[in-house]
């Protein structure tokens, strides 16, 4: 559960840092299974890279790749703050890695799927929200997340590509931490300018009448799907509204 005052940040800022959330050992086994598959995508030549020089590397689709990630998504306190803005319905969007090598140049500050694509003004309630995972300390120089406080509430604009604002603040923090994001809230990686690689999960959820991301019922295999709890049912989607068929 939230307290009021982590409720009322999340309302007026559009973000909320929930410090040392995560134990080490779990940090730990998160950063080296992220990293192992980000490797083995690379070297089977699946390795989905982006940015100049391909200094970052996402790794989707965490819910079929670990039961470590089946377990993380249903961390209590994450899901509590994600159901405050989504309702305890939500469902997941995507599940990724996002891995910043030294050198990755600042991502740019944006709205999340599919918000930049809706007529404005946009809802003035949150469609989607995300929680970003530190799996290594965030500091100032290794890319961590920043963000445009109360941003959430510009309900007409996007952020300029190219633009720096003042108001934009870097979120820094002790791995284990975990940053919940207003998905309207404008937002983006910084740069990595430190010689160390920066490691964060990305869990990224929806309200249940939106379609996620990623289409779960696709992509997860059936022994995940067999194994999975109710919350990791109800978050893959499996119930939400029926299609009514008849
Ligand atoms: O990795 C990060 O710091 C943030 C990534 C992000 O903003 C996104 O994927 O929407």
């Amino acid at each position: 559960m939230l307290n009021d005052l982590e409720k009322s940040h999340l309302d007026e800022y559009g973000y909320l840092l929930l410090k040392n959330m995560i134990p080490t050992e779990i940090v730990t086994e998160l950063r080296i299974r992220s990293l192992d598959i980000a490797v083995s995508e690379q070297a089977s030549g699946n390795g989905y890279t982006y940015m100049k020089d391909n200094r970052a590397q996402r790794v989707w689709n965490l819910i079929n790749k670990g039961e470590v990630f089946e377990d993380a998504i249903q961390h209590t306190k994450m899901l509590a703050a994600i159901e405050y803005l989504l309702g305890t319905d939500c469902t997941l969007s995507s599940f990724t890695v996002n891995i910043l090598y030294p050198g990755a140049p600042d991502g740019g500050l944006h709205i999340d799927y599919p918000l930049s694509t809706l007529p404005t003004p946009r809802p003035n309630f949150p469609l989607v929200a995300n929680s970003v995972w530190f799996l290594d300390d965030f500091t100032l120089e290794n890319g961590s997340t920043s963000c445009v406080p109360s941003s959430h509430h510009r309900l007409n604009s996007v952020p300029e590509p190219g633009i720096e604002y003042d108001d934009e603040k870097q979120i820094c923090g002790p791995a284990g931490s975990v940053l919940i994001l207003n998905g309207a809230v404008w937002h983006g990686s910084s740069e990595n300018r430190s010689d160390t690689t920066r490691v964060a999960l990305l869990g990224f959820f929806c309200r249940s009448i939106l379609k996620p991301q990623q289409d779960h019922f696709k992509i997860v295999s059936d022994d995940v799907i067999d194994r999975a709890s109710p919350t990791l049912k109800r978050l893959l989607g499996f119930n939400s509204l029926p299609n009514l068929n008849t």
